[in-house]
């Protein structure tokens, strides 16, 4: 679809399949019919933060990917409590948090009946453990949302590779994870895929593994690469792409691990033409590696950093699933967990006063450009961030704005930028203004009233 000013749009729009009120007037355009987010789908972006925590054998070999050979008598967390990882996310302001139940060494964390490599076969609470039950009932405890990942790379199972039959254990693990725990909200899936003992891949039968979820977690959105419900933003470093469009062409990454020209650039950029909705979500550690290495204790992202990280994912139309992996204690390291809370008491201070509260603004077409939303804070305030927010139930449709400011003389540029979607922040150099005006050049459709807040920045 082509990019829509003012002028290509009311052409561009004849015949569409919706009628619209041009938002502060009264007139009426045809409105076209754009994909627009589920309720679950609209509840997983506005929480904006999750908290990943990847945990199991390989905290305790010190390793990122065990090999399936490891022995579950090694997973002896001393002093393990769900509780200090649920109430130090609430605490640094995530509300939800998401646990590798499985991760590609095939060690379940519950016990299982698929498989005797768990949590039933360690030393932990005398085998009768069941850190999915601990991790699940903490998140309900505290407030937060539940997610679970559970890796389809098995390197522990014999029958991996011997498709049909590692698929129905796998449903199987699917069915125990989604049926004994009560609501969970996020179901991660990775596309790693590997040969098993036989020599023979692997092939994952996805839309069976989706129904699963569907039909016993029908309020959990999915991710994948492939979605169907959220799609990985295509990079581990914790940034979402600009543009980032919320829209894909459904075939764009046609299964999880998909890989070749053009998938990366589909998973950061989305697509302003897509047909389904399907927001990326910016997953990335703390630390180097997905799981506790003591060798990494001093190399944990800054409070700066993680102020950087919320701006180029939250920041950008994104959510951030921030990893902090327990450690051999079954706790979350106090440095991981005082940056967290240090990047909120951050964030609080940078994002704490809207300059714009109160303030109306005014929303309507002006001449040359698209559409403006203009602000009059009544006196002349320094302001260092704009915080633009779409009506995302609509759909997203913004695809080129200005924000300028004035302090009673010509209009200055303060940022600019593409896409807006659920959340844009733009940081910017301090500067003092009265009125402040956001101009949206192109669009893909109408675009409803943008809320504009204003922050200081320090
Ligand atoms: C990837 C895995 O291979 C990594 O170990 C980690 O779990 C990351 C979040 O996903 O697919």
């Amino acid at each position: 679809m082509p990019l829509l000013t003012r002028r290509s749009f009311l052409s561009a729009t004849a015949g569409a399949l919706a009628v619209g009120r041009i938002p502060g007037t009264d007139r009426l355009v045809a409105r076209t019919a754009r994909p627009v987010p589920s309720p679950a789908q609209l509840l997983w972006q506005r929480d904006e933060l999750a908290l990943f925590l990847h945990f199991g054998v390989n905290t305790f070999t010190d390793r990122e990917w065990g090999d399936g050979t490891e022995d579950p008598a090694l997973f002896a967390p001393g002093a393990l409590d769900a509780r200090q990882w649920a109430r130090a996310a609430k605490t640094a302001g995530f509300r939800a948090m998401i646990l590798t139940a499985k991760h590609h060494d095939g060690f379940c964390l519950w016990p299982t009946a698929t498989t005797e490599h768990s949590v039933a076969r360690s030393p932990w609470r005398g085998g009768a453990g069941d850190v999915v039950r601990e991790f699940v009932d903490a998140c309900h405890a505290e407030g937060l949302r539940a997610g679970l990942y559970c890796s389809p790379w098995d390197r522990n199972a014999p029958a991996y590779g011997d498709s049909p039959v590692y698929n129905e254990l796998y449903v199987d693990q699917l069915t125990e994870l989604l049926s004994r725990y009560g609501p969970i909200h996020e179901v991660w899936f990775d596309g790693a895929n590997g040969e098993g003992p036989n020599g023979k891949r692997q092939v994952y039968q996805w839309p069976r593994f989706f129904e699963v979820v569907r039909r016993l977690q029908p309020e959990a959105v999915i991710f994948s690469d492939a979605g169907p419900d959220v799609r990985w933003i295509g990079n581990e470093h914790g940034e979402a792409g600009d543009p980032n469009w919320s829209t894909m062409a459904p075939g764009a990454v046609p299964y999880p691990g998909a890989s070749g020209a053009g998938i990366i650039k589909a998973l950061l950029h989305g697509d302003p033409a897509g047909t389904v909705w399907r927001p990326g979500e910016t997953d990335t550690s703390i630390r180097p590696g997905w799981f506790y290495h003591p060798a990494e204790d001093d190399r944990v992202r800054s409070v700066d950093d993680l102020v950087r990280l919320y701006f180029s994912s939250v920041g950008r139309n994104s959510k951030l699933l921030l990893n902090l992996p327990p450690t051999r204690s079954g706790l979350l390291h106090e440095t991981d967990a005082a940056r967290i809370a240090g990047m909120r008491a951050a964030l609080g201070k940078l994002l704490g006063e809207d300059l714009a509260a109160g303030c109306a603004v005014r929303w309507g077409e002006a001449p040359g450009s698209v559409w403006t939303a203009e602000v009059d804070l009544g006196r002349s305030v320094t302001v260092a961030v704009a915080d633009l927010r779409e009506q995302i139930e609509y759909g997203q449709v913004v695809a080129r704005y200005r924000v300028e400011g004035s302090n009673g003389g010509a209009w200055q540029l303060l940022s600019q930028g593409t896409t807006i979607g659920c959340r844009k922040l733009d940081r910017f150099t301090p500067m003092p203004v009265r009125r402040v005006r956001l101009r949206i050049e192109a669009a893909v459709d109408t675009p409803r009233p943008v809320a504009l807040s204003l922050y200081a920045g320090d």
